[in-house]
């Protein structure tokens, strides 16, 4: 039986990931923050059915001791490195924050390894945010980076460490560029779960706008569950290579919106409000990902279309609000 280690397993593709690799029989460790232990029924919703066949490591991501110390306790085939702060927005806010955690927290989890199991498999969670202000479209591995943020240099770092702890230490280390990757198990804050969330309150008459920034801003949105099966199978090759993973299409907010909106018989005209304090310093304007690499050598495949994603998440959203009970619906409900 292979033994894996997820940072981010409470997250979003740490759940899924999670759920995959079980169904492939592997014995799955999660890294968790002792805080979280103490606030399971709110930290860990996404992996609330999978406590019983899960192992909880608490530990820091800004502690290399805590780290080093888990490493040490069990032989692992394979780590997937997903924690970070990966919201691109609060990255311009705290800047420092996500930066050290960030980086630091990649570091970390190379050198423990390097240490410790050298032998073990590394991946590291990349993404479409190092290409920024893109130099050519769509992007591929060999698109040069060009981030716009503080979470996008975070991620350009964590990059070169992985490439770099390949290079100099012969590990098998790969990053995976994945582009946005979405589902029902979204957080709040990101844009596409921020609106099939406020059509849910706006259909149960709890929310009566969206406000969101910049309309325009384009990507290439894929669906989580799909994305998690390529991390697993980069780890799975003869020789480490980095692999981005995307659709191939891009889409606007706008879409997304009028999309989404439509999904429930609502005109988003009628309820998206501009509003400035959602713009970003520097933004992202157009993401589309070129995954020829990951199909051809994978044999990676998408089960899911930017039609079904957005459906599947106002059908979570509506359904979640019709089975709360009318106290709890007006805390849930994100306006
Ligand atoms: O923004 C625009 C915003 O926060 C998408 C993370 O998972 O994917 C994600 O990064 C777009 C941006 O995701 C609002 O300006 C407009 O252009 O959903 P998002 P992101 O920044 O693309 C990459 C691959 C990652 O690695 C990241 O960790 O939507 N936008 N109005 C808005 N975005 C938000 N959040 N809220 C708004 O009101």
């Amino acid at each position: 039986m292979k033994r894996a280690l997820i940072t981010g397993i409470s997250g979003q593709d740490g759940s899924y990931l999670a759920e995959h690799l079980l169904s492939l029989g592997y014995e799955v460790h999660g890294i968790v923050r002792r805080v979280a232990l103490e606030d399971p029924t709110r930290r860990f919703s996404r992996i609330d059915h999978l406590r019983d066949r899960i192992n909880l490591q608490p530990a820091s991501m800004e502690s290399y001791p805590s780290l080093f110390n888990i490493i040490s306790k069990h032989k692992f085939d394979e780590c997937y490195h997903l924690a970070a702060q990966s919201f691109v927005a609060e990255s311009f806010a705290d800047g420092f924050s996500t930066m050290n955690t960030n980086i630091n927290g990649t570091h970390y989890m190379l050198a423990a390894l390097r240490e410790l199991q050298p032998e073990c498999r590394f991946y590291f969670a990349g993404s479409s945010e190092m290409f920024g202000k893109v130099r050519e479209s769509p992007q591929n591995e060999a698109t040069p980076f060009h981030p716009r943020s503080p979470y996008g240099i975070s991620k350009v770092a964590g990059f070169d460490l992985t490439r770099n702890y390949r290079e100099a230490y012969d590990m098998y280390c790969v990053s995976g560029i994945l582009f946005n990757h979405e589902s029902p198990r979204r957080g709040y804050e990101f844009v596409t779960r921020k609106i099939t969330s406020t059509v849910a309150g706006i259909k149960a008459g709890l929310a009566g706008e969206l406000r969101l920034g910049n309309l325009e801003a384009k990507r290439d949105w894929g669906h989580a569950e799909d994305y998690v099966k390529a991390m697993h199978l980069m780890l799975q090759q003869p020789e480490p290579e980095d692999y981005v993973v995307a659709t191939g299409e891009t889409h606007t907010v706008r879409d997304f919106c009028e999309l989404a909106f439509g999904k429930a018989n609502l005109d988003y005209r009628d309820f998206v409000k501009i509003d400035e304090q959602f713009c970003r310093p520097a933004e992202v304007d157009l993401l589309i990902g070129d995954a020829s690499r990951a199909r051809r050598s994978l044999g990676w495949k998408m089960n899911y279309t930017f039609e079904e994603l957005v459906s599947q998440m106002v059908k979570g959203d509506l359904d979640a609000l019709d089975n709360l009970p009318n106290k709890q619906r007006q805390i849930e409900t994100i306006a």
